[in-house]
């Protein structure tokens, strides 16, 4: 087989780029390792930033988000007993975010990939990508029992944390950054009524919460757990009990979630990783196959879709014009996007979440942190700013 563009995985970067290069008259192939069905259900991400929606509406991805999505004007910060509003728009000068769950992102992208095309192969499962360093570079998949070669002008790693693309930038060049976290969250859908407007991020004695939703009869909760935590210690019971006791407020002792059947559980641990540089050759990587954030400041699928946007610019330009300026600044261009949402990322994740070790000084100087955003227009326009997502550049 050969193409334009080879790209491995079939989430929301690589059907994200696939999209944004078709309307740019570029083709690609997207290799995807799972079937259809695992990658619309796998339950993931749930806040979009401006940019991801702008990428959406232009990829011709948007009508159903713009139907069905849910657009917030701001978050809580629930900590002390107290709720303190994040005013997105007024802090911002007019940005908010839009609640669309990834599930819902991958199945409109892959909609539109099967009805526009150009190809996009399940059960096509990269095992190396080669020939980084020529003009030629491939990646060689296992499909419907047999092994073929995907020969490309570029390859684009969108396979992921645990996918091969990476490994293409040779160990000698490339240099990974990590931290890891003393906690993991357990993460519940539940088919109940959302009590709550917007996101609540609880602070407490008794470890982090997050109230999110799925849609006005859906919710989508979170609880940090000690790492190794199994579900199935988790009754339903339990976790309702558990949330309730997080979020509690001093001036509202009833305010309790609304319970329902609770319809997917799972524990996610905690991660931060970044891979550099971006770009080997004729080989690129984007989304969590470059970079890997905790979920507590709603960047992960928000910074694989930014790095895409970088990448088919790149690309159009290279095709448009021969100019290979872009290409040859992708890496550092998106690295410093990275940078910035991973210390977010970071900061959100420690100031919120209980770490085991921590002592009740630490304990102290989370509230005084927390206490200053609540009270000061300059340091809740830092948090709004970052959450809404930063102009690029910016
Ligand atoms: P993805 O991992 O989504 O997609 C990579 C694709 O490549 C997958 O479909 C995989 O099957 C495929 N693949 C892997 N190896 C392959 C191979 N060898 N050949 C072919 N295909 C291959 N972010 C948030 O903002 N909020 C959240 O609440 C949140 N929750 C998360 C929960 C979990 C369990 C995980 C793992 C991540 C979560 N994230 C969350 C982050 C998540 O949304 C990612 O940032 C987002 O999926 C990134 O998209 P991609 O870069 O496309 O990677
Ligand atoms: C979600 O709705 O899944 C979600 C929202 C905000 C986060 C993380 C996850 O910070």
């Amino acid at each position: 087989m050969r193409t334009t563009v080879g790209i491995v995985g079939g989430g929301p970067a690589g059907l994200l780029l696939a999209r944004l290069l078709h309307r740019a008259g570029i083709a690609s192939v997207v290799l995807e390792s799972r079937d259809r069905g695992y990658v619309e259900r796998r339950q993931r991400a749930g806040i979009l930033e401006q940019p991801t929606v702008d990428a959406l509406r232009a990829a011709g991805a948007g009508a159903r988000m713009d139907r069905e999505g849910l657009v917030h004007d701001g978050i809580e910060l629930r900590f002390g007993g107290r709720g303190h509003r994040i005013d997105f728009p007024g802090l911002t000068g007019g940005r908010r975010v839009m609640v669309y769950a990834q599930t819902e992102v991958v199945k409109d992208l892959i909609a539109l990939q099967l009805a526009e095309g150009g190809p996009l192969l399940f059960g096509a499962e990269a095992l190396a990508v080669t020939g980084a360093d020529t003009d030629t570079p491939a990646v060689r998949f296992r499909h419907e029992g047999r092994e073929q070669v995907l020969t490309c002008d570029y390859v684009v790693g969108c396979d992921g944390f645990h996918g091969v693309a990476r490994d293409a930038v040779p160990e000698g060049v490339r240099t990974t950054y990590e931290r890891t976290y003393p906690y993991s969250w357990l993460g519940i859908l539940a088919d109940a009524p959302p009590v709550y407007e917007e996101l609540v991020y609880a602070h407490s004695p008794r470890g982090f919460a997050l109230a999110s939703m799925r849609s006005t009869s859906v919710s989508r909760l979170y609880l940090q757990v000690p790492n190794g935590t199994d579900p199935a210690d988790w009754p339903d019971a339990r976790i309702w009990d558990e949330l309730d006791a997080r979020f509690a407020l001093d001036a509202a002792p009833g305010w309790r979630l609304e319970r329902g059947p609770v319809t997917a559980k799972s524990v996610l641990p905690m991660r931060s990783s970044v891979t550099e540089p971006m770009r080997y050759g004729r080989v690129l990587l984007a989304g969590d196959a470059a970079h890997i954030v905790p979920p507590t400041g709603a960047k992960g699928l928000n910074l694989a879709a930014a790095d895409v946007i970088v990448l088919a610019r790149a690309l159009a330009a290279r095709y448009a014009t021969g100019s290979t300026e872009l290409l040859d600044t992708y890496s550092a261009t998106a690295l410093r996007r990275v940078w910035r949402a991973e210390h977010f990322s970071y900061f959100m994740t420690t100031t919120l979440h209980t770490d085991p070790a921590q002592s009740a000084f630490d304990t102290r100087l989370q509230l005084s942190e927390l206490d200053r955003i609540a009270a000061s227009p300059h340091a809740a326009a830092e948090l709004a700013d970052n959450y809404t997502g930063l102009a690029f550049g910016g």
